[in-house]
């Protein structure tokens, strides 16, 4: 069988397929090979290889490329007879059991170890291809990728996902079920790590040479149980079991210093050597990407510390057992554990270090590898372009300045033009308590050099803007990266603004706010082009494709294939269908199959029963004061008081409503956490209402998580985005509710106004205040007592009455509205919020009106593909282009 570009023309025979192992793309780093494949390109040969690479088509073959062309040339082995041997190969030779005594949790291990043989094949060669191609590559840098699950997104992205399930079925288990035993890969908080996932998906997908770079934190983001309704959080030990989808890359290590002293050359005042003997091993770990519709397969390089070399044996021997192992404790930690905090910054040292720590192995191994193209240092933005995922990783800007300077011998100036043609920056929040800012003197002990070199790039720029803007010291003041307090603060959003070549938001408001607030005088001084926006998008492959089969199937038959997974405007042709009844039905059908499963999930979980004929009104997200979860449950408890007042003939016309909530409180976020009490107070009280029954269910789906999304999304008829006017700076569940054929409920913030844009505001139910009537309600609310209104007054009333026990304890809720200033503006936007609801009753009441406006939203989505965004950033920001890897490419 051969795939549409003949690339993989031959079948490779198992114990082929078995042998393949991490490839070598860290061109003269000598890395494990297939046997076969080890002899060819390791060493000199590879050398050859890759001096070889021109992109001449007619170029005579040489010895090294026929050899390579074998392997090249592999296909990918698709018939269950093979697939079946490759899963009882893993099974019995990896695992050690045999087909009698295997469980589920074999099952997959042994079908993802045979799955990851496959794609290691497509993986090898596109980074073989880009490093030969010496083609421009993007790197994303980002503390957090929220990356979920993998074995499904693999299947697809190979098209073998029939064939797993026919051999899994063989040996008597269901894929669905060999699916739900991997484990989330959760190392992201939120919005920003899963955008993360999806763009290196997006890059795969749409052939861009692109990597990310990360952490490799041995406890993602915790789990949550709901105990006595209260958020309790537990470790999780996600790499307890093995893992398919890595690869430990020992042979790509880097040293990474911490504290010491500096001593300057005497020849040259920018040149340091900084001496310290606090050193750390950084050691890769590489997961794949799998692109869909491609050969071409991303990577994620992940850095953990290596421990092995701290080991003190001297104190071991001396019965110091304790002090032998505290320098690999005290590396270890550096990587341990993911920050679970979303929009908020606190300022913990041992954060700062887990930063350096990732930016300076990510930018040492991306000097490493340009510097093997043997081009000048001065042309590395040629080949790179280094994108900042939010602050979180700024140091790479000092630690680009330092490499250049103190390794490479650099100067100044060189080196600062190739620092900021080589960095862009994306904002993501403009929440104060999110602002990065780190004192001086805890950068200066644990970096002293990065100190020095920032305080001269804040010279540097602070003297050419007093050039031209002499005299204006209050400008020098705001725009200073060192902020003049006590003690005095760096601030990173500064010096990643300062040091890239171009500064973007992630929906069109929140780009525009941005320019008006945090980097006003930035514009003004640096010019209006560098501040861009791009919107972000999220990627239909996971959140179409793999999460709403059968809406996706009924998608392809309107667009005749599949290929609108990767080119999501062919999504437009559903408009032709909205009139056609029996298209129509099997619309509806699948979004009721979509709700019935996830009723059971709900099951599962919470063992709450609900009725999936009810409407599903969703809000999934992390939870925090500025996305109003308390606004919502305090409309579901004035909703109770409603229901409750009716007779029962009244009530049993209600529309029959199931409110679901999920979503992880950053754990010292005390406010957040008794919101996530509450609403699990209200669950308890009216789910046992035998008056109230079926018409209202609330129900708090604990653990929310890449996989419980991919659940619950598909199954909204309603979905809430009720930030504050201008605080929720883009978004992307949104977009996915919406994908998913789902109406939005939300304030005009964030990109939920370009998805109004797009589908029509018919389309959408907004309500609320708008950014730029904030302030004067902040002000207003400031200086006198919110007056809530009726319905909001008898949700106060309730639970002070104890309807949802102890009144007292949600106290300090009410209490931050009506004597707290109301930061959030709940009271100012509870009235319009209400009556949303209604108009969404009576929307949903005319069903079809309501499979209208769902086809029509969907129809409409295309901007929000992470493939665009993508695009846009490949464009104008990065300036690389898509390289598809081909035999004919190869140049053989
Ligand atoms: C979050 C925003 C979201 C946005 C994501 C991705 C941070 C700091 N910001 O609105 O709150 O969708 O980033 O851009 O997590």
């Amino acid at each position: 069988m051969s795939n549409s570009n003949g690339y993989f023309s031959t079948t490779i025979p198992l114990s082929t397929a078995k042998a393949t192992t991490p490839g070598a793309h860290d061109a003269d780093v000598p890395v494990a090979q297939p046997t076969s494949l080890k002899r060819v390109v390791s060493g000199a040969a590879l050398k050859e290889l890759l001096a070889s690479g021109s992109s001449s088509q007619t170029k005579t073959p040489t010895k090294v490329d026929n050899m390579f062309q074998n392997y090249s040339h592999s296909e990918i082995a698709r018939d269950t007879a093979t697939i079946k041997n490759s899963v009882i190969m893993h099974l019995t030779a990896t695992f050690l059991r045999t087909p009698t005594s295997m469980d589920s949790g074999h099952a997959y291990l042994a079908s993802a170890f045979s799955v990851r043989d496959r794609l290691l094949q497509r993986w090898n060669l596109t980074n073989e291809f880009h490093d030969r191609m010496k083609a421009k590559r993007v790197y994303y840098m980002s503390l957090e990728f929220l990356i979920g699950r993998t074995f499904d997104n693999a299947l697809l992205a190979l098209d073998l996902r029939k064939e797993y399930g026919q051999t899994l079925g063989e040996v008597g288990f269901r894929l669905e079920d060999i699916i739900d035993e991997e484990r989330d890969a959760a190392l992201g908080n939120g919005g920003l790590g899963r955008l993360a996932a999806c763009y290196v998906d997006s890059m795969a997908c749409s052939d861009y040479p692109g990597w990310g770079y990360g952490l490799r934190y041995k406890y993602g983001m915790f789990q949550q149980q709901i105990i006595n309704g209260y958020q309790v959080e537990v470790p999780d030990c996600w790499l307890d079991s093995p893992n398919p989808w890595e690869f430990p890359r020992p042979d790509v290590t880097y040293p990474v210093k911490f504290y010491g002293h500096l001593v300057r050359d005497p020849n040259n005042d920018d040149r340091y050597v900084w001496e310290s003997n606090v050193v750390y091993d950084a050691m890769a770990f590489d997961v794949p990407v799998p692109g869909y519709g491609t050969t071409n397969v991303g990577n994620i390089r992940l850095w953990s510390c290596k421990t092995n070399s701290l080991f003190d044996l001297n104190k071991f021997n001396s019965g110091d057992y304790g002090g032998a192992t505290g320098g690999q404790v005290a590396a270890q930690i550096l990587t341990d554990v993911l920050y679970p905090n979303d929009n908020t910054n606190d300022g913990k040292e041992l954060r700062l270090r887990q930063e350096y720590l990732f930016c300076s192995a990510t930018l040492q191994d991306i000097v490493a590898r340009f510097k093997k193209t043997g081009r000048p240092m001065s042309e590395l933005p040629e080949l790179a372009a280094i994108q900042l995922n939010d602050t979180h990783p700024t140091l790479g800007i000092p630690e680009m300045m330092r490499i250049l300077l103190d390794e490479e011998e650099m100067s100044w100036d060189d080196a600062w033009d190739v620092t900021t043609r080589t960095f862009a920056f994306t904002n993501h929040t403009i929440l104060p308590e999110a602002m990065e800012k780190w004192p001086v003197p805890m950068l200066d002990k644990i970096l002293p050099r990065h100190m020095g070199i920032i305080y001269k790039i804040n010279l540097y720029f602070l003297q050419a803007v007093e050039k031209r803007f002499p005299g204006d010291r209050d400008l020098l003041r705001r725009i200073s990266i060192i902020e003049e307090s006590n003690p005095q603060q760096v601030r990173m959003a500064f010096l990643a603004c300062v040091g890239s070549h171009k500064v973007n938001g992630v929906a069109a408001i929140h780009s525009d706010i941005i320019k008006q607030t945090i980097f006003k005088d930035f514009v003004r001084i640096q010019g209006e082009d560098k501040f861009i926006n791009k919107t972000n998008g999220v990627s239909p492959r996971r959140w179409m494709n793999e999460c709403n089969p059968d809406m996706s199937d009924l998608i392809t038959d309107v667009v005749g294939d599949r290929s609108w997974v990767n080119d999501l405007a062919k999504v437009k042709k559903l408009e032709e269908r909205v009139s056609d009844s029996d298209f129509r039905r099997r619309w509806w059908d699948a979004k009721q199959k979509n709700k019935q499963r996830l009723a059971e999930y709900i099951l599962t979980t919470t063992g709450i029963q609900v009725n999936p004929n009810a409407l599903f009104d969703v809000q999934v997200k992390r939870i925090h004061e500025y996305k109003r979860q308390l606004m919502n449950i305090l409309s579901v408890i004035y909703r109770y008081h409603c229901l409750k007042q009716m007779t029962p003939e009244v009530r049993a016309k209600e529309l029959h409503r199931v409110v679901i909530f999920a979503g992880k409180a950053a754990s010292g976020y005390w406010v957040a956490k008794q919101v996530i009490k509450l609403i699990n107070a209200v669950a308890e009280v009216v789910n046992a209402d035998e008056e109230i029954g079926d018409v209202l269910k609330v129900v708090f789906i604990p653990d929310y998580s890449v996989t419980a999304a991919e659940y619950i999304i598909p199954a909204s008829d309603i979905s809430q985005h009720i930030s504050t006017a201008g605080t929720e700076a883009s978004g992307t569940s949104n977009m996915k509710f919406v994908l998913n054929g789902g109406i939005i409920l939300g304030t005009v913030d964030g990109a939920n106004i370009e998805i109004g844009e797009e589908i029509g505001e018919e389309q959408i139910f907004f309500f609320g205040c708008l950014a730029h009537e904030v302030e004067d309600f902040r002000h207003y609310l400031r200086f006198n007592q919110p007056k809530p209104d009726d319905a909001l007054q008898t949700a106060f009333d309730m639970i002070q009455r104890n309807t949802f026990g102890d009144g007292a304890i949600f106290q300090p809720l009410i209490d931050s509205i009506v004597r707290g200033g109301d930061v959030y503006l709940l009271s100012v936007d509870f009235p319009s919020y209400i009556q949303a609801h209604n108009a969404v009753e009576d929307a949903y009441r005319n069903r079809e009106e309501w499979i209208t406006k769902s086809i029509l939203s969907v129809a409409r989505m295309s901007k929000f593909s992470s493939d665009r965004s993508i695009q846009e950033y490949a464009e104008e920001v990065w300036n690389i282009e898509p390289v598809r890897v081909t035999s004919c490419s190869m140049g053989i």
